[in-house]
């Protein structure tokens, strides 16, 4: 299949992130997609550059002040004070519960915690130029989809499910899946399926689409009862409104075996069957593999192939876009993988 490579992703590249309470190099780093493009290239893959635009999308799952907000941050926060070029932001106050979010503050952090979901999203110089070359990516990736292409790779950092309408989290900033779900719907997909295979729940894909009958979205992964993100990906969340029943979370305990999570893949599958989708979008996290250093599960380098192979018996349309994946060294041949047995079913 044809891949898609983000321009400018190494244009995000924070200095450290914390973890443990101290300041860690960062797990999503641009070295990661340089080994998968090395993977892609050693092993004979087509690679374009992103050609597309995804302005006209973004506005459709992002709202305009949290556009607007993450466009200029990185000047806002220059702008405070001389030195702070060499700082990172970070918040440090969330409006939860008691408090009010319907008065956006003045002062920077305060904003920047009103548009966060956690303080593991380090903003740098380049994060907004790297986000937005990945939707535009994402873009691209739909558009080779609508015009020809059968199954399409969108190669592309930082990742994209934690992000909401509003707000960034877990190293995400723009949402790369829905921005490619949504810019399917506009080429003429009547219903799109996401299947999310990262290790971590897509709360931000989830609430993008939970209202909605046209876009099903289903998430194999960590329960959240012990694994990031913590505060939504429960079984019981099944859709709201016209959304109800498209709505689909198989959370598995940290530690679960390959047997059970590939059982967990074959159940969405089925049910993506059943919604009879026009295309379908898969979150391709990589961080399901054993060796990751921050997730739980158990699947080894062949087990990649596997889920490459059980997707194309879908014989649907697919675009496969990056998400997690932290043993860096692995995951170009991991990522590779997927496509190839995909390819080779
Ligand atoms: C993003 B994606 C380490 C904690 C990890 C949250 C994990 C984000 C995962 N400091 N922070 O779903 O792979
Ligand atoms: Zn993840």
């Amino acid at each position: 299949m044809i891949s898609v490579i983000s321009q400018h992703h190494t244009a995000h590249n924070p200095a450290f992130e914390f973890y443990r309470g101290e300041k860690v190099p960062c797990f999503e780093s641009p070295q990661r997609l340089e080994f998968v493009i090395q993977a892609l290239q050693a092993r004979g893959h087509e690679i374009k550059i992103a050609e597309q635009q995804a302005d006209s999308i973004l506005t459709t799952i992002h709202s305009h002040r949290y556009l607007q907000f993450l466009a200029s941050a990185w000047d806002q926060w220059t702008a405070l004070a001389a030195d702070n070029a060499d700082k990172q932001p970070f918040p440090s106050v969330w409006p939860i519960r008691s408090l009010r979010s319907d008065i956006e503050p003045d002062n920077f952090i305060a904003r920047l915690g009103f548009y966060s979901m956690d303080n593991g999203t380090p903003l740098a110089a380049g994060s907004w130029t790297a986000a937005k070359a990945g939707a535009d990516a994402a873009v691209s990736a739909a558009d080779l989809l609508s015009n020809g292409h059968s199954s399409v790779f969108c190669a592309t950092r930082p990742p994209g499910h934690h992000a909401g309408p509003d707000f960034m989290g877990g190293y995400c900033f723009l949402n790369n899946a829905a921005i490619a779900a949504q810019s399917l719907r506009h080429q003429g997909c009547q219903r799109v399926a996401i299947i999310d295979v990262d290790y971590h729940h897509g709360n931000g894909t989830q609430t993008i689409f939970y209202d909605r009958a046209d876009v099903l979205y289903i998430s194999l992964h960590g329960d959240p009862v012990t694994e990031y993100p913590f505060y939504l990906g429960h079984a019981d969340e099944t859709g709201r409104g016209a959304g109800q029943g498209y709505n689909l979370n198989l959370p598995m305990a940290a530690g679960t075996d390959t047997v059970t999570w590939f059982a967990a893949l074959d159940t969405a599958c089925r049910q993506v069957l059943r919604f009879k989708p026009d295309a379908l979008v898969i979150s391709l996290g990589m961080d399901t593999f054993a060796d990751d250093p921050i997730s739980q599960f158990t699947l080894q380098s062949d087990d990649f192939y596997r889920i490459g192979k059980h997707l194309a018996a879908l014989r649907l349309p697919t675009l496969f876009i990056m998400e997690g994946g932290y043993a860096t060294a692995a995951l170009g041949n991991n990522t590779v993988n997927v496509l190839e047995g995909f390819d080779n079913a």
